[in-house]
């Protein structure tokens, strides 16, 4: 089925939030953030701005009624800064006034004055402070400390891997409205309105039944509007709740590239240690987490990393320490993968520097070390239904993967200044929520007199095409038209205690919990066909818009069965709670079955170096992925392009700068490059796993957002077997590899690895 928005998109009439027509005397709003990293408030002096023509006033911290807090895992968060601010665009004030024009002139006149303090963007220094958010954190299987001696190499070295900007094309925005007896309307572009509901709540010391959270789309999030939301959302409020008045916030992308967080840059040692067969025995990694000011969702973020440590690799013994470092860099958040790409990218470097130095392909070793069925993750769960080994023989076969390596090498042989490279990137990704709390949805389903249908669920529509799904299963479910089914905004009223659209998991969640609601609805309205058209109840289906009795169709239309039902008053609404069965973890101990399933898969990518420019291109990325039995192979598809290409670009071209005071210098789309579609590869190849699903994946359709982005992570390694062509002893492994560091791997001083400071 096509996407539901498909039309709605391409003609310009979807609504977003800044498409939402204003209520009269709507207000606007404009954020005044710090401009330094770490430093003591000396005065704020708002007298000017409030005088400004046309302002309807500035808040700051005390004008919090309720709490000045929006932490969502650990309180650590304030929403605007009291005497200290921790990073460059911490809000500091809110300017309120009858035009954006107006409020972001007249945050101009406040004058603000600080001591400055020391300012920390490295992880490593931090650490070495002992500033960590949180105790550091250990998985362990096994014993590496002594597994070292049965290993006939071992290898060791670092890894960097930088942040990334998502980029969503809608920028944060809030539009909130007071309604009668102190409650609140809030629109809200997040991936979590209950999150924001919360929050309101505490800030203005309301209940959470006085804070409606709707919303309708968002025009992408990437886990940008999982928890960065809220701030947006709550000053929002804050002001429409003092002022009595409907105020909107939307940030500019200026604004929005300087005040939120990204993905979190990783500093990393490894030891890896290998058989003389190249089976790896023993790994050991430490994690330095660059989590910026406070935690944000890094506590939730370490545990992924952790989790994704060994990739699609079954290691007897393994040990991974993370540290979760403070530095005074807006809160890094949840982004596609969260944590996973980093971990990740450790132990594609480990094998890529044990393969440059035993002088052979890493795909033997990445072959060699696939999980089985069976195999344990050193978190405790049995990998079953393992398909990566099924995903990287399909890969050689299809896309002639060692016909492909011997047609570089003799390229390669024949180019003095092109140099071409080749990676294999096997995936494997969990999927479910590591907090095993939030594996939990709900739905609401209204069957119509007139046999139309309209849905609720917790879910956020982003550009996933979630919605087009959940129509998928309502219209299979009743056997009627998609055209009957209408999907409703998200509403906390409707929907409660949503979980965020995250971790994959948003159409497994929601489709599962509706699912359970339709079949409810069916099963009461099975008895009234069974009388209908005399047959018992276990022989009706419907189909094609009208009733099976016992195979046979009775010509009883759906809206007449509808009508019937009414009328002898069965109810026709419902509502579906689904959690994710199974699932558990220990998190004191690091073990469990954290995850309903996972999904596996094997990328090749192809490069070709300009060795005079340090420029290159994407040539070839082909992909054979799981996507179990897809419910819909053009979204899936979609979804799966996307993230490869946005995982090329986190450890290409995406450069994330910060100077020492800690200030965004790719703080503008000039300075900060993503993908375009020059840049993406020349031949991108997604094809489909045969596969049976799993019975814990809507429709046994498994999850797709995050997996494929992971691929992305090839992209490194292919650059870099293109470098050694031209310079065999490279081996640095710092990410984003752009054109500026390729030169510099061509003609520098080679890198030792380790040798951070070369
Ligand atoms: N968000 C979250 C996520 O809160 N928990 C998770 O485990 C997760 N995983 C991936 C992406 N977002
Ligand atoms: Mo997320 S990284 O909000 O799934």
């Amino acid at each position: 089925m096509k996407s539901i928005d498909s039309k709605g998109h391409v003609t310009g009439k979807s609504v977003y939030l800044d498409d939402i027509p204003v209520r009269q005397n709507t207000l606007y709003a404009a954020v005044l953030d710090a401009t330094i990293a770490h430093g003591e408030i000396l005065s704020l002096d708002i007298s000017e701005a409030e005088k400004y023509p046309g302002v309807a006033g500035i808040f700051t911290y005390k004008d919090i009624p309720g709490e000045n807090q929006i932490g969502s895992i650990v309180p650590d968060e304030t929403l605007l800064a009291e005497d200290e601010v921790i990073f460059q665009g911490e809000p500091v004030a809110l300017v309120v006034a009858g035009s954006e024009a107006i409020a972001r002139e007249a945050r101009k006149k406040i004058k603000i004055s600080y001591k400055e303090l020391e300012v920390i963007t490295d992880p490593r220094i931090a650490a070495g402070k002992g500033l960590l958010l949180q105790p550091p954190r250990t998985f362990a299987m096994g014993h590496p400390e002594i597994r070292w001696n049965d290993c006939k190499h071992i290898f060791s070295g670092s890894t960097e891997i930088g942040g990334q900007e998502h980029l969503y094309i809608e920028t944060q925005g809030a539009y909130c409205f007071p309604m009668e007896n102190n409650n609140l309307m809030v629109y809200s572009s997040t991936q979590s309105p209950t999150v924001v509901q919360r929050a309101i709540a505490k800030i203005l010391g309301l209940s959470m039944h006085n804070v409606q959270v709707d919303v309708t789309r968002l025009g992408g999030a990437f886990g940008g509007k999982e928890d960065q939301a809220t701030a947006w959302a709550c000053l929002a409020s804050l002001a429409s709740y003092l002022l009595q008045k409907p105020v909107k916030l939307v940030l500019s992308r200026h604004d929005d590239l300087r005040m939120t967080g990204k993905r979190h840059p990783y500093s990393s040692d490894f030891k890896i240690g290998l058989s003389e067969e190249l089976k790896i025995l023993a790994y050991e990694v430490t994690y330095f987490q660059n989590a910026g000011a406070v935690n944000d969702l890094s506590p939730a973020i370490s545990d992924r990393t952790l989790f994704h440590t060994t990739n699609a690799y079954f290691i007897p013994d393994v040990k991974a320490t993370l540290y979760s470092c403070k530095t005074n860099l807006p809160p890094n958040t949840a982004f596609r993968g969260f944590g996973g790409p980093q971990g990740m990218f450790s132990i594609e470097s480990a094998i890529a520097l044990a393969a440059k130095e035993l002088g052979i392909p890493a795909g033997i070793i990445q072959e060699k070390n696939l999980l089985k069925e069976n195999d344990r993750f050193y978190y405790g769960q049995k990998a079953t239904q393992v398909n990566i080994r099924k995903s990287w023989k399909t890969a050689f076969r299809e896309f002639k993967i060692s016909q492909k390596q011997k047609e570089i090498e003799a390229f390669n042989r024949k180019h003095k200044l092109i140099k071409k490279g080749l990676a294999l990137m096997p995936v494997t990704f969990g999927i479910s929520f590591t907090a095993t709390m939030l594996n939990q949805a709900r739905a609401l389903v209204h069957v119509y007199t007139d046999g139309s249908v309209g849905i609720s669920t917790g879910v956020i529509e982003m550009g996933q095409g979630v919605n087009t799904k959940l129509v998928q299963v309502a219209s299979q479910t009743f056997g009627i038209d998609s055209r009957r089914i209408k999907i409703e905004s998200t509403n906390t009223t409707r929907v409660a205690n949503t979980s965020p659209t995250a971790a994959s998991t948003g159409a497994d969640l929601n489709g599962q919990a509706l699912m359970i609601a339709c079949k409810a609805i069916v099963q009461r309205l099975k008895k009234v066909a069974a009388e209908l058209s005399d047959v018992k109840a276990g022989e009706i289906k419907f189909r094609d818009e009208q009733i099976i009795a016992g195979g046979e169709a009775t010509g009883i239309p759906w809206e007449e069965l509808i009508t019937e039902a009414y009328s002898r008053r069965i109810n026709l609404s419902e509502t579906g709670h689904y959690s994710t069965p199974i699932i558990h973890f220990d998190s004191k101990k690091g073990k469990g079955h954290p995850f309903a399933y996972h999904v596996y898969g094997t990328a090749v990518l192809t490069t070709k170096v300009d060795c005079l420019r340090g420029t290159y291109e994407m040539e070839e990325v082909e992909i054979i992925h799981d996507f179990g039995n897809s419910m819909n192979p053009v979204i899936d598809t979609g979804q799966a392009e996307g993230a490869v290409v946005q995982g090329i670009g986190y450890v290409t071209m995406e450069e994330l700068a910060y100077d020492k005071s800690g200030r965004l210098l790719s703080n503008s789309l000039s300075t900060y490059k993503v993908p375009d579609i020059y840049s993406t590869p020349k031949v991108l190849v997604v094809k489909a796993l045969k596969a049976a699903g799993h019975k814990q994946a809507l429709l046994k359709s498994k999850a797709v957002g995050e997996p494929p982005l992971m691929y992305g992570l090839g992209a490194y390694f292919a650059i870099q077997n293109a470098v050694r062509a031209f310079n065999p002893g490279f081996d640095t492994f710092d990410a984003p590899f752009t054109p500026e560091k390729v030169l510099m791997a061509l003609y520098g001083k080679v890198k030792v690895n380790g040798d951070k400071n070369s």
